[in-house]
């Protein structure tokens, strides 16, 4: 009777420590997944940073129409005419709610910049957008933005509307 107990309780130890060691294995398991994947994600996150450091170089090259290395404000609303009339899916000539999210352009920010109130922007309203965000991606006040201004938040802003 007490061997066969004493028998059971060996047993459940040795299940006991199965699962044991089987939970401390599942955990180097989750442990190195974890490692994985924020090596993925940083690893993701610098080739993101990368391009968009290369994207900067390129937004005001493909914009830069007198060739100066930077783009001031009428190179900058010529392009965002085109990318208005690129994101304009349904050629209505205005940006709805859906449009405008393709143009970095929010509700709150799109009610903002919608003076005459009927949901959508029109081409002026949303270059004027264009405007504020130039403004605000040029903190150096020499009217033009260059490829470093670019990389900034609002300088992402900008290029967004490009
Ligand atoms: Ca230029
Ligand atoms: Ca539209
Ligand atoms: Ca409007
Ligand atoms: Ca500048």
């Amino acid at each position: 009777m007490l061997r066969s107990r004493e028998y059971t309780f060996n047993k459940q130890l040795g299940k006991f420590s199965r699962f044991y060691r089987g939970c401390v294995m599942s955990r180097k398991i989750v442990n190195s997944v974890a490692a994985t994947a924020i090596a993925a994600s940083a690893l993701v996150s610098f080739v993101y940073s990368s391009s968009v450091h290369a994207a900067a170089g390129q937004i005001v090259k493909a914009h830069d129409s007198d060739n100066d290395g930077t783009l001031d404000l009428a190179e900058v609303k010529k392009a965002a005419t085109a990318k208005f009339e690129r994101v304009n899916t349904d050629k209505d000539g205005t940006l709805d709610v859906q449009e405008a999210k393709a143009v970095g352009i929010k509700l709150k920010a799109l009610k903002a910049a919608d003076p005459d109130n009927d949901g959508t922007l029109d081409l002026n309203e949303f270059l004027s957008v264009v405007e504020a965000r130039f403004k605000a991606a040029d903190p150096d006040k020499d009217t033009t933005v260059s490829a470093a201004e670019l990389k900034t938040k609002a300088g992402k802003a900008l290029a967004a509307t490009m």
